[in-house]
């Protein structure tokens, strides 16, 4: 009988996780395999989600908490998504989150061990986002997160990889290189990834739960989905361009550091997404850049930066009355994340035998 691997691809907000669960799964395909995703958030409308969803991977949710604080939960989506026979659920932590291998691997070694196997925790690192840490940039808190995640990884992986030559490096990490976008590294790292070889939950990670609470509060969370309509027929390009420009200026003015900004337009059958990673960083599309002028368009944005709920619900409602059209709200959600309180937590790692070859 097939017994599926569970699969976490972690790594701070917008190092790639949803891209290369995207480009690992076309791999598995590919070979004959099928491949599910969960996804994990503090908020529901994900636009990673229904992003992948039309990729024709099966997805399930975690929404309102991080796996950790819904461990339960996890489990319940995987045995839900086991039941279309896939080979590998990938699962992807919300970006902010951390102490995975206490609250999540090891709680999955000892719980899921009879109808999973477990994959090691591989950690995504953005080589941007690395070396404007190193330099002094970015923020305190988001410094904090970004450093325990690699602190516990079982396997550090960098991405993005064609945009730099350079390869960086991690003192006492073992580290590897990949682009989703080209596909280089991408098959060596599931291979190794599914080897067995690895061990799994193996690091033991000091982390003090207050600072933990601190850093992710500190981050200001804004989900909202909706529909616009207009009256004349405008691309998703001319919508959803000058929208997430002008809100990552609004927040450039706010000294918010932007950790992850998305928005995923779907008009007429097509889809048009883009994001950004940082304050200065230019969007990233992917879609069809082309898609013809609609009057409705179906969009779905996720902010995550660091700046006090209300003062970004504040920035996104002026940024949004700017936006032409009437605008249906279907959800919107902006928060902090609230203290981290795991279901389950295994501090020390414990022995467990190699989880097999796929
Ligand atoms: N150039 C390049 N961009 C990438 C690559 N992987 C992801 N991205 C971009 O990085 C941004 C964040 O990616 P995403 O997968 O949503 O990150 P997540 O937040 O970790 O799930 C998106 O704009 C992606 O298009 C890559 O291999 N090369
Ligand atoms: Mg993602």
């Amino acid at each position: 009988m097939n017994v599926p691997f569970l699969f976490p691809v972690g790594g701070f907000l917008g190092a790639g996780k949803t891209s290369l669960i995207l480009a690992a799964s076309r791999v598995l395909q590919e070979r004959g395999f099928k491949a599910a995703a969960i996804f994990n958030d503090q908020g529901s409308e994900l636009v990673d989600t229904a992003h992948v969803l039309r990729h024709g991977v099966f997805t399930g949710e975690v929404a309102g908490a991080c796996f950790c604080c819904r461990f339960s939960q996890l489990l319940s989506v995987a045995d839900q998504l086991r039941a279309l026979e896939p080979h590998v659920i990938f699962i992807e932590p919300v970006g902010s989150c951390t102490d995975l291998a206490a609250t999540v691997m090891r709680p999955l070694l000892s719980d899921g061990r009879a109808r999973y196997r477990i994959a090691p925790l591989t950690v995504l690192v953005d080589p941007a986002r690395l070396s404007e840490l190193r330099n002094g940039g970015g923020d305190a808190s988001l410094r904090f997160l970004f450093e325990k995640q690699i602190a516990e990884a079982d396997l550090v992986v960098f991405s993005k990889f064609e945009l730099r030559e350079e390869r960086p490096t991690l003192p006492g990490s073992v580290v590897r290189f990949l682009s989703s976008k080209t596909g280089q590294g991408v098959r060596a790292w599931l291979d190794e990834a599914l080897s067995g070889a690895l061990t799994v939950g193996g690091a033991a990670l000091e982390i003090d739960y207050e600072a933990y609470a601190r850093a992710e509060a500190a981050l200001g969370w804004l989900n909202w989905s909706g529909t616009v309509e207009l009256d004349e027929a405008i691309s998703p390009a001319e919508l959803i361009g000058p929208w997430i420009d002008g809100l990552q200026a609004a927040l450039g003015q706010r000294g918010a550091v932007v950790a992850h900004m998305k928005v995923l337009d779907q008009a007429g059958g097509v889809y048009l997404k883009t994001a950004v990673t940082a304050n200065e960083a230019d969007p990233v599309i992917e879609g069809d850049l082309m898609a013809p002028p609609e009057t409705v368009h179906v969009v779905r944005f996720n902010v995550r930066a660091v700046i006090g709920a209300p003062e970004l619900r504040d920035v996104f409602e002026r940024e949004l009355e700017r936006v032409p059209g009437r605008k249906a709200v279907h959800s919107f959600q902006c928060f902090s994340p609230s203290p981290p309180r795991p279901e389950r937590r295994y501090p020390a790692p414990f022995f467990q035998a190699a989880s097999g070859s796929i």
